[in-house]
């Protein structure tokens, strides 16, 4: 069987871990690109003297020539600005959406059947760009945010509690923007409601952090925002597509009705598997987490109509 191939679109510091856990994981040889000259060359060459150690033997090549992404399998985009302390995603809006439509463009042209998944920020515009430019098929144009959202929601779960992760299940939908929404009737621990185990002020004050869970991190970094857990959620995203795992994550995708909305690009479950994103899960929300996914859902449209302007500029 022949191997797979993923392109790394932007060799920063998400673009450089994604390649790591890629080799590490023996997922397929992998091509690193970004404009930087040199950059993604040197990482690559890196990452490969990696192998002999690790026990790999992966490719790994460094380019700025989007001719050599051609016939990926996977594409993980980062190409773009990341935030610093002060900014909200949003501020990266103009900026990101061109460099997203050039690299949307080169996608198309050199990798048209690859399962694309799309990590830039404010990521909700950014994978609807994504989407319309390259004018792939719904099910192979996805964003990566949910996985993320929820690993923090179940991080601050496990640290409150002392228990363990893999005995905490959460899921984090709406926007990835500050009103993203932790959907606590679905959080349990061991399968008990998460409301039995935590008191109100406590489970708020855990969900506010994990909605500010990107800026926390921001404030901490101070020249960058995470990069390890972001690289982990995507590679999982892109292990499920390529293994054909079937796996539900909660993953930015394209809604035609579902949860009452259609057109727009907003964090639900999805079932993802060899047919990239094959399902949207419906999940039972109370009236205030539905008003909660209504208001995130709303901003996801502004941020999308602002995205459209610059796009057409
Ligand atoms: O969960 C999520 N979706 C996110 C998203 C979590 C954390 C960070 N998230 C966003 O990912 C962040 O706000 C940024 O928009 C992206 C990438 O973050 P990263 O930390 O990897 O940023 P870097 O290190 O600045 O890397 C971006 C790279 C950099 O090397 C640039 O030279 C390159 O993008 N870049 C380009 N590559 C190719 N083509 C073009 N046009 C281009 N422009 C910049």
């Amino acid at each position: 069987m022949a191997r797979k191939k993923l392109a790394m679109i932007g060799a920063g510091a998400i673009g450089g871990t994604l390649a790591h856990l890629s080799l590490l994981k023996g997922l397929g040889d992998v091509v690193l690109y970004d404009v930087v000259d040199g950059m993604p060359q040197g990482k690559a060459l890196d990452l490969q003297e990696s192998g002999p150690i690790e026990g790999f033997d992966y490719k790994v090549t460094g380019t700025n020539d989007m001719a050599d992404i051609s016939g990926a399998d996977v594409c993980i985009v980062t190409a773009g600005l990341a935030r610093k302390p002060g900014m909200s995603r949003d501020d990266l809006l103009s900026t990101n959406v061109k460099i997203m439509k050039e690299i949307a463009e080169g996608i198309k042209k050199n990798a048209p059947g690859a399962f694309v998944i799309v990590i830039t920020n404010p990521l909700d515009a950014m994978v609807t760009t994504m989407k319309k430019v390259t004018g792939f098929a719904k099910n192979m144009v996805v964003g990566q945010a949910g996985v993320l959202d929820s690993a923090r929601y179940r991080t601050f779960v496990s640290m409150e509690l002392d228990v363990s992760v893999a005995s905490i299940s959460a899921i984090v939908l709406g926007g990835h923007g500050d009103d993203m929404v932790p959907v606590r009737s679905l959080c349990h621990v061991g399968g008990v409601p998460i409301e039995k185990l935590i008191p109100n002020d406590r489970l708020e004050a855990i969900e506010e952090r994990t909605r500010k869970g990107g800026g926390e991190i921001v404030n901490l970094l101070k020249t960058g925002s995470a990069f390890y857990s972001p690289a982990s959620a995507a590679i999982r995203m892109a292990e499920a597509y390529l293994h054909d795992k079937k796996e539900v994550l909660p993953c930015a995708a394209l809604l035609e009705g579902e949860y009452g909305v259609d057109g727009f690009y907003v964090g639900v479950p999805v079932q993802i598997g060899a047919g990239g994103v094959e399902k949207v899960v419906e999940v039972d929300l109370t009236d205030s987490e539905k008003a909660m996914l209504d208001e995130s859902v709303s901003h996801v449209r502004e941020l999308v109509d602002a995205a459209e302007k610059f796009l057409s500029a």
